[in-house]
């Protein structure tokens, strides 16, 4: 052995030296402080710069400093062990832990691996599906085996960054021994499955042990089991004598109407095949942590796990393991043979969960990434997805508005682009005004879909009833995913309508597609249609919140690029400068704009090709437009460059070079901030506040869940009155702030309020009218989620609830109108049309306040009511104001101020 040690400080600040050297023995020669932090361009970390501080006598003593965890990597036994070899060996300072640094060639070596682990520990690893409930299950269980047996217990889990849907690995142990340290599981002693389709993407049995246990939930028979998993799965199972058992969660919980909740089923299995408890004593013991745990969302609920526990002990079933396997489930292709360096050396590992593999090397430079990327992950997690009837469809577009996932798309197509197409590729006539015998089909992206099981929002509006549910497995089987292929690679052709229609819109394809957001999310409808109206032209600053996780998972975005590869540029910025960052895009578009256009006047001046001045000519005058128009022109101004600067002369030389730099600023960029309303009325309010003030030509876009839903669920200023939240337990006592109204005070700034389900064509002319004002606008978009405990197959509904019941009034304050002795508001939404407690009944954040402060709860609602009517009483009041003086220019026009260079 070696005489090592550590030291772990507690109490950072204030940092006790005194303490920290009594820690110390005499004879220590060399010390490596490990920092879970990143300063840049410091000289060492803050503890490190401590630990010298402390002992800037000892000259006998070697200080290195090094990185270990950051990003939430682990920091394992062998890990601790390569930091010792460290200060043994290169004992270099700068060095860092857990990642593959073939740069500056800092990291640690790896000698040695060490396994701690205690060999009588029971290890269980649960592959589960985010929102399934198999995290709290799992946490349920840990708890339950810790508090009724002796054994010591850890639960330790891993998810991925989608909001739902995504991978969650739960690592439980179990034993006689004390569980000190966190880190995964490398070995299991039983492993679950929780979701069919992760067979043959993920390395599902890894670790597994000799005569270890696999539980799968899948809908299959247990004698055709085998032959549906991978053939490296079934020579594990043969090898090690792996017991295989089945159970069909999914119908159980449907069954008993738990719907996707498929925790309690695989629970009561997980407890019934491993026997750490006696089978009834484990039942006895799940009722009860479920009554503990749902009893305030209701009896019934109660009831339904309870159902589920019940039904599993039945539905279990051995699965014999066969001679030979008669068949084998195909190995998942990440990305596509012919994808390019990124995908292939970054996106397919961290697709495979081996991202830790991948060296420094392959990261950018900058911090940018491709986009486009969302599209490659197909996760194929939808049970059953919609199938389109076409004679029943009226090609009204609806479906692909509302999806959440841009999983279900609308296009008109050329006849003759038809000659290829795959067996089954039904097309209608297009009934737009078209005289070019237009198709029209509506195509389902079948493994993009998050499933009319979860989502069916498509199904929901569709008013024809022209789509109907179908399982994945059966579309797949039938070429749905071929079709879609071929639907994707088919142009936009919006000949017939226009794109200020919901049909006309839907005709775009949308340039925000496939985010993991959870399914039926009312916050990426909003997205989706933003990219389709401006999206080869936007430049998004995003805050944090859940539009900035869905919005950038690295390393794949959903922010994509049409045929011509334009697309949105997106940065998520924090969460308290938003909109700062925004306005920083726009002073800069601007700049790039005035000098661009100084040296396209300029070369006029000192001589280019014909061709390139005829088309500089011609495109000036369209300028400040963003019209079709302007966008050919200068698509003629870009095509002719190159050459020009080939034959530029000594004078126009540097003029031609920077015009080819500046060129992508032609047309104006559409700015947007875009941000949950935890960042515009609360966390970030000062500088949207500050912004909107400038009178510059910035667009907001507040996805209103009404409570930081990316962290939970905690209560914002925007939280109605009488709703629960996280910080609002017993209902929000206040009434929420109103964002618009104060914002119309300046005069200057273009407000919208809308609710995408309520008023399609209204939130259309908002956001066109949003982008076309020249000076600062906001849209307050109704965005309904899961936080408010609603049933997101029907949350598109919820806009419309929203809307109709007063709550949620539908305005535009457009103060251009002022210049034409207008009103510039406009009340969008009239009277209400249901009953204000149909509203609320619908909402579990609502209805919790009922069950759980019923004595509250009536008091609250009539107040929230009340702050309902109010404020619809003083909006119609503005809408019978009487036009106002004209806005002065220089507020409401958002133009560089005078002293501006
Ligand atoms: C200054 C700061 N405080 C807290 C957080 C943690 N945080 C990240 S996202 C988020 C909630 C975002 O809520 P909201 O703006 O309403 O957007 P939503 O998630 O609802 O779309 C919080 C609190 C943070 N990133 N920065
Ligand atoms: S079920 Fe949901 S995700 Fe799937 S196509 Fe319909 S709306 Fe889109
Ligand atoms: S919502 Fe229904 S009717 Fe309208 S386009 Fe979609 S499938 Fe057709
Ligand atoms: S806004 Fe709500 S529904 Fe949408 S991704 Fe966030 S938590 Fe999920």
């Amino acid at each position: 052995g070696e005489k090592v040690g550590a030291v772990k400080v507690r109490l950072y600040r204030p940092f006790s030296v005194e303490d920290f050297r009594n820690a110390l023995p005499q004879t220590v020669k060399k010390i490596a402080v490990l920092d879970r932090t990143k300063e840049p361009g410091s000289i060492g970390e803050p503890l490190y710069m401590d630990v010298v501080a402390a002992l800037k006598d000892r000259k006998d003593i070697t200080i290195i400093g090094g990185r270990y965890g950051l990003s939430s990597k682990e920091f394992t036994p062998t890990m601790v062990k390569s930091v010792y070899d460290h200060l043994d060996n290169e004992c270099t300072h700068g060095f860092t832990v857990g990642i593959i640094d073939d740069v500056t060639n800092t990291n640690t070596e790896i000698r040695e691996e060490i396994d701690s682990e205690s060999p009588d520990d029971i290890k269980c690893k649960f592959w589960g599906y985010g929102s399934d409930g198999t995290v709290s299950a799992n946490k349920n269980s840990i708890k339950i085996i810790g508090e009724s047996t002796d054994q010591y217990v850890q639960a330790y889990f891993s998810y991925d960054s989608h909001k739902a849907g995504g991978i969650t690995v739960s690592h439980l142990r179990f034993g006689k021994h004390p569980i000190k340290s966190q880190y995964f599981l490398t070995k299991a002693n039983f492993v679950a499955l929780h979701k069919t389709s992760y067979i043959g993407r993920y390395d599902i049995l890894e670790g597994i042990v000799e005569g270890g246990t696999f539980l799968l939930n899948s809908p299959w028979k247990p004698e055709d089991v085998f032959n549906k998993l991978t053939p490296d799965m079934q020579q594990t199972i043969k090898e090690k004598s792996i017991k295989v058992y089945t159970i069909d969660a999914n119908k159980i919980a449907k069954d008993v109407g738990l719907g996707n909740r498929i925790n309690t089923v695989m629970q009561a299995a997980f407890f019934k095949i491993s026997g750490v408890l006696p089978e009834q004593e484990a039942i006895k013991l799940m009722k009860d942590a479920v009554k503990k745990q749902f009893s305030r969302k209701g009896e019934k609920v109660v009831q339904m796990n309870w159902d589920a526990i019940d039904k599993a002990g039945e539905a279990l079933q051995q699965v014999r393991i066969p001679e030979r396997a008669t068949g084998a489930a195909a190995y998942h292709k990440h990305v596509p043979d012919d994808a390019g360096d990124w995908e292939k050396n970054v996106i397919e590992p961290i697709m495979k969960l081996k991202g830790d593999d991948v060296p420094v090397s392959k990261m950018p430079l900058d911090g940018a990434i491709p986009t486009g990327t969302n599209k490659l992950e197909k996760r194929g997690i939808a049970l059953t997805i919609p199938k389109w009837i076409p004679e029943k469809c009226t090609q009204c577009g609806i479906c692909a508005m509302v999806c959440p996932h841009a999983s279900i798309r609308i296009k008109q197509i050329d006849p003759k682009d038809l000659e290829n197409a795959p067996k089954g590729f039904t097309t209608l006539k297009s009934n737009t005004k078209n005289d070019q015998g237009l198709r029209f089909r509506v195509q389902v992206y079948p493994q993009d879909c998050t499933g009319t099981n979860a989502c069916g929002n498509c199904m929901d509006l569709c008013p024809t009833k022209a789509l109907v549910e179908q399982p994945l497995e059966e579309a797949l089987a039938n070429g749905e995913a071929e079709r879609a292929t071929f639907f994707d690679s088919l142009p936009d052709i919006t000949d017939g309508t226009t794109t200020n229609t919901v049909k006309g819109s839907q005709m775009v394809s949308p340039l925000f597609e496939f985010s993991g957001a959870c399914a039926g999310c009312g916050e990426t409808p909003y997205l989706k249609l933003v990219t389709q109206l401006f999206g080869d032209r936007m430049i998004i600053a995003n805050a944090t919140g859940c539009s900035s996780i869905y919005g950038g998972t690295f390393p794949i975005t959903p922010y994509a690029k049409n045929k011509e590869g334009r697309g949105p540029a997106w940065a998520n910025s924090l969460f308290e400068d938003n909109a700062e960052y925004a306005f920083g895009f726009r002073l800069a578009v601007d700049a790039n704009r005035r000098e661009l256009k100084a040296a396209l006047e300029q070369v006029l001046q000192t001589g280019t090709t014909n061709e390139l001045k005829a088309a500089i000519e011609k495109y000036l005058p369209l300028w400040d437009q963003v019209s079709e128009e302007a966008k050919a022109t200068a698509k003629e101004v870009l095509q002719h460059i190159p050459h020009a600067k080939e034959e530029a002369h000594d004078e126009s030389e540097p003029i031609m070079f920077r015009i080819d730099e500046l060129k992508d600023f032609l047309i104006d960029k559409s700015v947007w901030a875009i941000g949950g309303d935890g960042w515009a009325y609360d966390i970030g309010y000062g500088g949207l506040d500050h912004v909107m003030a400038s009178g510059r030509n910035v667009n907001v876009l507040v996805l209103d869940t009404e409570v930081y839903s990316n962290t939970g669920g905690q209560c914002s200023k925007a939280t109605p009155r009488a709703a629960t939240a996280k910080f609002a337990v017993s209902g929000k006592k206040q009434s929420r702030k109103d964002l618009g109204r104060m914002l119309m005070t300046y005069g200057n700034v273009y407000v919208a309020s809308v609710s995408l389900g309520a008023n399609m064509n209204q939130v259309i002319k908002a956001f066109n009218e949003a982008e076309n004002y020249p000076g600062p606008s906001i849209i307050i978009a109704y965005s309904p989620c899961i936080a408010h405990h609603i049933d997101m197959k029907h949350s598109n509904k919820e806009y419309k609830l929203a809307v109709e019941s007063g709550y949620w009034p539908l305005y535009r304050y457009d103060p251009q109108k002022r210049a034409a002795g207008e009103n510039p508001f406009q009340l969008d939404s009239g009277e209400p049309k249901v009953p204000f407690t149909d509203y609320i009944n619908n909402e579990g954040r609502y209805k919790s306040l009922k069950i759980q402060f019923p004595d509250q709860a009536d008091e609250l609602f009539k107040k929230a009511e009340e702050d309902a009517k109010w404020r619809l009483q003083e909006l119609k009041q503005m809408k019978h104001d009487q036009p106002a003086v004209p806005a002065k220019p220089e507020e409401g026009q958002g133009q560089r101020p005078q002293n501006e260079k």
